[in-house]
């Protein structure tokens, strides 16, 4: 991609490095994998990668407990192989963007063993949230892994830890703080990273004097105004490396949300609500309206994103009755799935995202149709699980390594001997694969360009989501898509009803995600690209 404002529209791949490819077999992936893998990314037609955090970690939290940002741990490589990779990246058209965990740190880190050692009332604990000894925690504040968010030191102190208390809170009222960070930033766009994923965005800034909840007050640590002078200071630092910043927002008030995205803020933030619907065309027409319309204002691309290293994979959410698995409090153990259905499903839905304008993210994996993994409890290491008292199965089911080539390997978490079947290999060489499906549909998503905006179309069929974008002729792109002159216009129709459905006259069909019937009509949870010319839409 050559645009400068490349974030508007990429297709981006998020790369959990741990279990993306591993290169030296000892059974993580690392950061020699991932280049050697990089000619598959190239093919798969994204435009740029995100690295989940490949930094120096004790990794109680997947490496979300960062002990040092300027160095690369070594169960994944070295800072120079990270600065290669990025560079062979690029040669490829392939944008890097790195993971930033502002929140918190490792207990690891240097800051907290200083401050740790320094003991109460010194300098060094004022970087996080320390409080006096007392018999109960300093206030009422439960935690984003469930809990009791303090502990203590060992001299009896407490200190605030959102996650796992082995991600102690920065406290962002501290100069250094912000200082450290802004250097952590100028560290990685100086090697050429072309973007930062701010992890827990909303979470940083928390409310003077660390006050117990109140519901007539504002949150005392979501969302709160101080984080907006924050986001415009590293968006002058970004800007003058011409890099994005993503922020990782969960927050349910879309209003609220796009206050991020404020052209002064950040480039563009995660939109959960279209991931947080189930596979319902009101619901989901209902998120894509509401995110257009809300971004609009504020001048900023929406984002689209079906699976990340939080959430339960697609293939399974989709073939669930319920909609309990998608993430967090609500996951259970042994909630039944129909496979099938759910593939069928996240086929659809990889058609109906990458349609929609924007920028869409890819979790690796979404590509090979992964399901979920239900990992044995004793081999369970996402903290969030034990954080739970056991009752959430956490996060390690989405987080199994990637099969290549279905041969049997070392793995930190079991891979199911079922997906040698599902290896990426297999799959390159199958045209119905999920693989194919995808490498064909970013292929000519890249080809669309610059479509117009999408207008929803009118349709009797009450099961069936329709919407249009309009393209223009591109005399410079020979693409299949683009050839089609003045007033043609990019269809796509989601059959979300329980039976097949016609597809309009006079368009040439672009994309299934599935097959038709035999008399050419549009199965139940199947999607479909046209190209129609000369289309007036409706409304
Ligand atoms: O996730 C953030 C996160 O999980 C919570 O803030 C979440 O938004 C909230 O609980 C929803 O109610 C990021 C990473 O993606 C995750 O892997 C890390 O574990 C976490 O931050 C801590 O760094």
């Amino acid at each position: 991609m050559s645009s400068t404002e490349w974030w508007r529209s990429a297709a981006i791949y998020q790369v959990y490095v741990r279990s993306f490819a591993d290169g030296n077999g000892d059974g993580t992936g690392d950061l020699a994998g991932v280049r050697a893998r990089l000619p598959y990314l190239a093919e798969l037609g994204v435009d740029a990668l995100w690295f989940t955090p490949w930094y120096l970690s004790p990794l109680a939290d997947g490496g979300y407990d960062v002990a040092d940002y300027r160095a690369i741990d070594p169960v994944f490589g070295t800072l120079g192989e990270a600065e290669k990779l990025m560079t062979e990246a690029q040669e490829l058209g392939l944008r890097c963007i790195v993971d930033i965990v502002p929140n918190h740190v490792s207990d690891q880190h240097a800051w907290f063993r200083a401050a740790l050692a320094a003991g109460p009332g010194s300098p060094e604990r004022e970087l996080f949230h320390f409080r006096p000894y007392s018999e109960e925690p300093p206030n009422d504040w439960v935690g984003e892994f469930g809990g009791v968010p303090w502990s203590r030191a060992p001299d009896g102190e407490w200190y605030l830890h959102l996650f796992a208390p082995e991600q102690p809170d920065l406290n962002w009222n501290h100069p250094e703080v912000r200082r450290e960070h802004e250097e952590v930033l100028r560290f990685w766009f100086e090697r050429g990273a072309a973007g930062v994923r701010i992890d827990s965005a909303a979470l940083l800034a928390k409310a003077d004097g660390l006050p117990s909840m109140d519901p007539a007050r504002p949150h005392p640590f979501h969302d709160r105004p101080e984080l907006h002078d924050i986001y415009r200071s590293w968006r002058r630092i970004a800007d003058a490396y011409g890099a994005a910043l993503i922020g990782e927002i969960w927050l349910p008030d879309a209003e609220r949300f796009t206050r991020y995205l404020r052209p002064d803020e950040l480039h563009t933030a995660f939109n959960f609500d279209f991931l947080s619907r189930p596979w319902d065309p009101a619901q989901l027409w209902e998120s894509i309206d509401l995110t257009l319309s809300t971004h609009a204002p504020v001048g900023a691309p929406a984002t689209w994103v079906l699976a990340n290293h939080d959430v339960t994979r697609t293939v399974t959410r989709y073939g669930r009755a319920e909609d309990t698995g998608f993430a967090f409090e609500r996951k259970r153990f042994g909630v039944p799935t129909d496979l099938e259905l759910g593939t069928r499903r996240a086929r659809a839905a990889a058609l109906l995202t990458l349609a929609l304008p924007g920028s869409v993210y890819l979790y690796q994996g979404e590509e090979l149709g992964l399901p979920e993994v239900e990992i044995p409890r004793e081999l369970v290491q996402d903290p969030m699980h034990a954080r739970s008292g056991g009752v959430d199965p956490g996060r390690d089911g989405c987080r199994v390594p990637l099969p290549w080539d279905g041969a049997p390997a070392p793995s930190w978490l079991p891979v199911p001997p079922g997906w040698s079947g599902r290896a990426a290999e297999r799959q390159a060489r199958d045209p119905d694969s999920m693989l194919s499906l995808y490498r064909t549909a970013l292929r000519r998503r890249r080809c669309l360009g610059e479509a117009g905006p999408l207008r929803r179309l009118r349709t009797d069929e009450p099961g069936l989501l329709c919407f249009a974008r309009a393209f223009e002729r591109d005399e410079s792109d020979e693409s299949d898509l683009s050839d089609g002159g003045n007033g043609s216009t990019w269809v796509t129709l989601v059959n979300f009803g329980p039976d097949d459905v016609a597809l309009p006259a006079d368009s040439e069909l672009l994309l299934t995600s599935g097959p038709l019937s035999a008399r050419g009509l549009l199965p139940p949870d199947t999607a479909v690209w046209l190209r129609r010319r000369g289309f007036k839409d409706s409304h």
